[in-house]
């Protein structure tokens, strides 16, 4: 189903984010500092893994080209630095977002209880409501290792209403799985999220055409 037609970019360039004839879907990893999210997506497109930690800055995006029932898609991974104080970056990069990935290390049992504060803020900055996935990220570590167990990720996911999936971005395990299903919830749900967006794109026109019209009668 996914062609691995990759094309990775590192710096700001919106102009690219658009390519004619493909939908495009923006998407954003969120969680605390160190769960996996740079990780997972480093596996995701390129398809390898680095042990080392490597500080993500403000906030990076990715592109990668698939297709989803022979439609030809364009994602634009947004990763991030995991810090929720960052609300500018928070609100100008995540409001359009059309799916967001929800990130947990199996190991940080306090980052699977931030999640309610992460989709706290996504119901504060999304303009859309954006599909969700939740992810919980390390599984290949041994049981010892792990701070939290399946009852408790239940327990959670069921009272916030959150599909899960778990995975490794060290060994690969359902990495593509959770990106796939997360891509095919938009892809299923994507004429709602298109309403969403041209409403909101009416709503901030309208909002930059009565700024325009204040700033013309008091010059
Ligand atoms: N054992 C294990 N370690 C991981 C996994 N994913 C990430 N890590 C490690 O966790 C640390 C933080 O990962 P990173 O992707 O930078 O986290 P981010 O801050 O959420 O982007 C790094 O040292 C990674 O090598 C995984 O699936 N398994
Ligand atoms: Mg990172």
């Amino acid at each position: 189903m996914i062609s691995n037609d990759v094309v990775l970019v590192f710096t700001q360039r919106p102009a690219r984010m658009q390519f004619p004839g493909h939908l495009t879907y923006k998407i954003v990893l969120l969680g605390d500092q160190c769960v996996g999210k740079s990780s997972l997506l480093n596996r995701f497109i390129k398809g390898s893994y680095c042990p080392h930690y490597i500080q993500t800055h403000g906030a990076e995006f990715f592109l990668k080209d698939m297709e989803v029932e022979s439609n030809p898609v364009r994602l634009v991974l947004y990763d991030s630095m995991g810090q929720s104080n960052m609300k500018t970056i928070v609100r100008s990069i995540y409001r359009d977002a059309m799916g967001v990935m929800l990130v947990f290390d199996f190991n940080r049992a306090d980052t699977l209880q931030r999640v309610k504060e992460w989709l706290q803020l996504i119901e504060q900055n999304c303009e859309i409501k954006p599909e969700k996935i939740l992810v919980g990220n390390k599984m290949d570590l041994d049981e010892d290792m792990k701070k939290l167990t399946n009852k408790e990720v239940t327990e959670v996911t069921k009272s916030l209403e959150l599909d899960f999936i778990e995975v490794s971005a060290k060994t690969g395990y359902k990495v593509e799985e959770a990106f796939v299903t997360l891509v095919n919830k938009i892809f299923t749900n994507r004429e709602r999220l298109r309403r969403d967006n041209m409403i909101t794109s009416i709503r901030l026109t309208d909002k930059q055409v009565r700024k325009h019209d204040k700033q013309d009668c008091c010059d």
